[in-house]
């Protein structure tokens, strides 16, 4: 796909050739040896062997850096054998590797050439090492100091004709200081427009959970594994995204839990976990994780919730003691309400829907009923689909019946994706406007922040394509690659007059441009920071401290923070209550305000050493008076209607073991047996048969949403273990055929996980 920009001829999507395909059985367990030895193998490619060395024996200690990998929680007590995945070995060793993208390299390679690379390709270029623009017209970023990328900056923001013009983007990287400065900024000159990664992400968790038990994080602690009964995982492929989940779900096995797993793929590591950590893992078989699999169709896990709370409530009216009454009476309300809904649906049918076999929902449905402490972990699976937040609501409606909210061993638990997109919302990252928050801005800064809802990413991208915002900055993140709608994103960052990326590394949004683009090189979390440390909050409400050690990837990198308070200065000039300078500088400083404006953060600084703290969690400690009423809420949801037509199917985007979202670390996808190649659609067998589409097929996916064709080309059929009707392909590749204006109710999440799509053989 093309597209023109005066000069430049660039690809949006780069090339759609294929890489050399080969295929191995399924991999029926997680990490163990192998996935040792594939981490070291990525840490020395990319870092050799002295800086592997002391980059890994830092990471997740109590005195290191927060691993910028995933969000899950570090356990108390770290293991002298490192306290790392696989995965987060890759994350660092992409971070920390001895690449660079130096003025030369942009010298050598134009823009429009680099368009034509692949994103492993890009990715792989390494780490920016100068302050770099593109003029318009121009075919090459060419070096730009940092006082000037500020004059432009400023002088862009200066020139819209209202703030609302202006969109600020975080990704989920950012620490509580930088993030919480951005948001000041935004706030400061007049708009709330403040898209995030959470909008693509767990936004669908946040708004359920915060309208059924009043706060949008989870409820869990780590320690809560330890002492469940039963954990469901749902929607979830923690083998890949959240490794160390893994030795979570062992312990809970250990004392005799049990786990169900829900999702249309039977993912390696739901199966049996071998923890390199322990000699059982490394040379015996490791842990059988899963007890109950429920391969349920995709988006039909309503539908398979429903039916398990029939048939609860048929026992629990037949011989009692399935509810907890007692925790009802006194905790929620809309029980009676909920339960006459029940009625409204006839077993078989939702039986039909889910599509999993009968007897399993009996050995699931005999479990819950015994079992009184109930975690349920969630990610993408429930969250990217149009009823994302119905889906959340109804899993906080089967712990409320067992009265599993705050009490031990029990809970909810949305497993985050990026490091600190948690701690980025906490601290102010949202386009949403509380009157609480800006009071407390207000009384810190003495400002008025704005009052009008800002835009969340789809309205972000909808609103510079209409040419309603004109400047795009990004903090952290790969914005054209991660959004929907590849190409019709390209064209509204393309209308921006200005875009700017503060980045690591190089990637696609790079090269599709406003009319200037300035990209700002930043720190990594493993980098020295002038002695400073950072802090962030992982997936369970844990801020702690992170503290970079290597030498920075160069001499001419600035942290995140100092960005952000030089775009305020520059844009404000003298004209502002808030001491910029200062703020950029001094993060204990930064802590401080963050205590005033928010609850929970006294004596932030000195606590988040160590261990860190928790933040409030008041769903933890099952206190509901602060919502309407004092009570949780049951809620009633509905089912999906896809009407889907007869040569239709509901497709997921999901990540391969080998990337971090649009970074891509590899080309294989190792626990599902998929080697050396990323443009796949995963297909059931039977079905590929009937419809004569044989292995290694080439089609084009193709999505048809109110008379617009968008179309993914070329992607390599692969017969799998997948329900009839669904179909599996990668993000980012297939988010082409994704249309911008489908996305969840409320939560505004695209619908990346089902997206009604036909395949047309080539
Ligand atoms: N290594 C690595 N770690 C990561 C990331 C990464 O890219 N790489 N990304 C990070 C980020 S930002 C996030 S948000 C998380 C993402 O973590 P996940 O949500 O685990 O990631 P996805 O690959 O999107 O996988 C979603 C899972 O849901 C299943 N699924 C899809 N649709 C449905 C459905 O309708 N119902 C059910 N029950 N299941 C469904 C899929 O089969 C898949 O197993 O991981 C984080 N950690
Ligand atoms: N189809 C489909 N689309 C999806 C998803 C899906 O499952 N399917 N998942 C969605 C989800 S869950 C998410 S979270 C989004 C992810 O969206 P993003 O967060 O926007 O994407 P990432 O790929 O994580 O961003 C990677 C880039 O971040 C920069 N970076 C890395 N570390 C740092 C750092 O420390 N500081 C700074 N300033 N920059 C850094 C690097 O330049 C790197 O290229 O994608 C969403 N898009
Ligand atoms: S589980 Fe997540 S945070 Fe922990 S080491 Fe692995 S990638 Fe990093
Ligand atoms: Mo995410």
């Amino acid at each position: 796909m093309k597209a023109t920009s005066e000069k430049r001829i660039i690809s949006i999507t780069g090339p759609s050739e294929f890489t050399n395909i080969t295929l191995e059985e399924p991999q029926d367990y997680a990490a163990g040896l192998p996935a040792v030895k594939i981490a070291l193998g990525h840490a020395m490619k990319e870092m050799g062997m002295a800086k592997s060395f002391q980059t890994l024996s830092k990471m997740n200690q109590k005195d290191g850096f927060d691993c910028p990998g995933c969000a899950w929680p570090d356990p108390d007590h770290r293991s002298n054998l490192g306290e790392f995945c696989e995965n987060g070995v890759k994350a660092i060793a992409e971070e920390a590797t001895n690449k660079r993208v130096d003025i030369d390299f942009f010298k050598r390679h134009s823009i429009a050439e680099m368009s034509q690379w692949t994103d492993f390709q890009i990715g792989k270029s390494g780490r920016i090492t100068h302050p770099m623009v593109a003029y318009e017209g121009k075919e090459h970023y060419e070096p730009i100091s940092w006082d000037d990328a500020f004059k432009i900056i400023g002088k862009e923001l200066q020139a819209l004709n209202d703030p609302n013009e202006a969109v600020f983007y975080t990704s989920g990287r950012s620490s509580n200081e930088a993030a919480f400065l951005y948001g000041l900024f935004a706030r400061a000159m007049g708009t709330n427009n403040m898209p995030d990664c959470s909008n693509m992400c767990h936004e669908s968790s946040g708004a359920g959970l915060f309208q059924t038990l009043g706060i949008g994080k989870g409820s869990v602690t780590l320690n809560d594994f330890e002492d469940a009964e039963v954990v469901m995982v749902i929607g979830q492929n923690p083998g890949t995204n959240h490794p160390r989940m893994l030795s979570a779900l062992e312990k809970c096995k250990a004392n005799g839990g049990k786990v169900v797993t829900v999702n249309p793929l039977r993912e390696a590591a739901l199966v049996r976990f071998k923890n390199p950590q322990e000699a059982k893992g490394v040379v015996l078989g490791g842990t059988a994780i899963t007890d109950i699999f429920l391969q349920v169709n995709i988006n039909q896990d309503v539908a398979l919730l429903k039916l398990i709370m029939k048939r609860l409530l048929k026992i629990e009216t037949e011989k009692g003691g399935v509810f907890d009454h007692e925790f009802i009476k006194k905790n929620t309300s809309g029980y009676d309400e909920f339960i006459n809904d029940l009625s409204n649906y006839d077993e078989d049918t939702l039986l039909e829907q889910t599509g999993i076999d009968p007897l399993l929902i009996d050995k699931t449905v005999a479990l819950l009923a015994q079992k009184k402490r109930v975690i349920i972990c969630w990610a993408m699976g429930l969250t990217q689909h149009k009823n994302g937040v119905d889906n959340i609501r109804e899993c906080v409606n089967l712990l409320l019946l067992k009265g599993s909210i705050g009490k031990k061993g029990s809970g909810t638990c949305p497993v985050r994706g990026h490091s600190n997109v948690q701690g980025d919302r906490t601290v102010g990252i949202t386009h949403h406007v509380s009157k609480k928050l800006n009071d407390g801005f207000q009384k810190t800064f003495n400002f008025t922040p704005p009052t009008k809802e800002g835009l969340d990413v789809v309205h972000s991208i909808q609103a510079m394509h209409n040419g309603l915002a004109k400047v795009f900055i990004g903090l952290g993140g790969n914005f054209l690659s991660a959004a929907s709608d590849t190409i019709y994103t390209a064209e509204a960052l393309q209308n921006c007059n200005l875009t700017v990326s503060i980045s690591t590394k190089l990637n696609r949004t790079h090269l599709v441009t406003g009319k200037t683009s300035l990209i700002l090189p930043t720190l990594g979390r493993s980098e020295e920071d002038q002695n400073r440390f950072v802090t962030v909050e992982n997936s369970m409400g844990r801020v702690h401290s992170s503290q970079g050690r290597l030498k920075p990837a160069s001499e001419f990198l600035m942290s995140e923070p100092e960005i952000v308070s030089r775009i305020a200065e520059s844009y404000f000039q003298e004209n502002s209550t808030i001491d910029w300078n200062t703020l950029g500088k001094n993060y204990d400083l930064v802590r401080e305000k963050i205590s005033q404006v928010f609850n929970g953060f006294d004596n932030y600084s000195e606590r988040s050493k160590k261990s860190g703290f928790d933040l409030p969690n008041h769903a933890r400690k099952g206190d509901f008076s602060q919502l309407p009423g004092g009570t949780a809420k049951f809620s009633i949801n509905r089912l999906p209607d896809h009407q889907l037509k007869e040569d239709e199917f509901l497709m997921m985007t999901i990540r391969t073991h080998d990337q971090y979202n649009t970074t891509i670390y590899g080309l294989d996808d190792r626990y599902r047996g998929i080697y050396n190649e990323r443009r796949v659609v995963l297909i059931n067998k039977d079905q590929a048969a009937e419809m004569n589409l044989n292995k290694f097929d080439v089609v084009d996916i193709v999505s048809n949403y109110v008379d617009t064709e968008r179309r993914a080309k070329n992607f390599l059929i692969i017969p799998y273990d997948i329900p009839r009707g669904n179909l599996a392909s990668y993000f980012p590749e297939a988010n082409v055929v994704i249309p911008i204006d489908q996305f969840a109710d409320i939560s505004n999440t695209p619908i990346s996980k089902s997206v009604k799509v036909t395949l047309e053989k080539k």
